[in-house]
């Protein structure tokens, strides 16, 4: 159980089909929306993301605002607002977080069309393409921006297969795309965060070493959740055994012999997954 051991390298043919398919049809879009997840503001960026999109302009949604520890995503959020980027934050649950996007979209475009118009051209629809990792909340953004569910999710990664292109009004049309990621992590800690937040498969690294990461990041950031949840009150690389035998007892999970380490693994894996343990942000400035 060492979550070192683990080296990362992978690449679903699907990703890269879609990273194709969102560059051929780039040239028609004006706007580029960026989905991250709130409690991975670093971690969630596709690192190419200017590439595959031939530096259109773009506006980056903070989704899973609700999910995450405001006091450090907001720290990301000047940074990438200082930097020149478009921020908006997105919780689900709150109807009015997505009026922001539209907002934000009408004066792009407002721009774009009084250039249309000194050219003698007729105002245009936004054309906007809803691009991040998988399950940051893609479909989801898009279903409330319809007003209705025209569009799957689900809490796992890989929920949409292909672009889809959807209207919302008159004036506005979005492309919805599948999940993306990139060929090779040089960055494991990345990685790790990725597959905390469900963004990557559980086929690709071991529910163990997921469940490591976790333990290690709450340990360092948010002790008081390690004890609360899990009864641990010191986490090192050392006591992993320890650990895992403690949460065990916490949890009255039945130690037949030895611990079921899947089965605590998937307990805390599943206690972020299922939106038990909040208020987490895993990246750092
Ligand atoms: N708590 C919370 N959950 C959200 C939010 N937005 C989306 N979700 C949940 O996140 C999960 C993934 O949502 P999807 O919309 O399917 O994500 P996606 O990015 O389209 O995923 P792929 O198509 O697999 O790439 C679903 O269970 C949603 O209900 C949010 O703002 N807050
Ligand atoms: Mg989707």
């Amino acid at each position: 159980m060492n979550e070192n051991k683990t080296n990362i390298n992978w690449y679903p043919g699907h990703m890269a089909k879609t990273k194709r398919e969102i560059s051929s049809i780039i040239s028609n879009i004006d706007i580029v929306i960026e989905v991250i997840d709130s409690r991975i503001p670093f971690s969630s960026r596709i690192p190419d993301l200017k590439k595959i999109t031939n530096n259109k302009t773009n506006i980056i949604v903070f989704n899973k605002y609700d999910l995450c520890d405001k006091n450090e995503t907001n720290k990301w959020i000047i940074k990438y607002k200082n930097e020149g980027n478009i921020v908006v934050t997105t919780d689900s649950k709150n109807t009015n977080d997505y009026k922001k996007i539209i907002s934000e979209v009408n004066n792009i475009m407002i721009n774009v069309n009084n250039k249309r118009k000194s050219k003698g051209l007729l105002p245009k629809k936004a054309k906007c393409i809803v691009i991040g990792v998988p399950n940051a909340g893609k479909s989801t953004i898009i279903n409330r921006l319809v007003g209705k569910s025209v569009l799957g999710v689900g809490n796992k990664p890989g929920v949409t297969k292909q672009l889809n292109t959807i209207r919302i009004n008159e004036y506005m049309d979005l492309v919805d795309t599948p999940g993306i990621l990139w060929p090779k992590f040089d960055n494991q800690t990345l990685a790790l965060n990725l597959a905390s937040m469900t963004a990557i498969k559980e086929e690709i690294l071991s529910i163990e070493t997921i469940a490591i990461h976790i333990l290690k990041t709450l340990s360092k950031y948010y002790s008081d959740i390690l004890e609360k949840n899990f009864g641990i009150k010191e986490y090192s690389d050392d006591n992993i055994e320890d650990c895992f035998d403690q949460i065990s007892k916490f949890k009255n999970i039945p130690i037949r012999g030895e611990v079921d380490y899947e089965r605590v693994s998937l307990l805390i894996v599943n206690s972020i997954k299922q939106e038990k343990i909040k208020g987490i942000t895993f990246d750092r400035l």
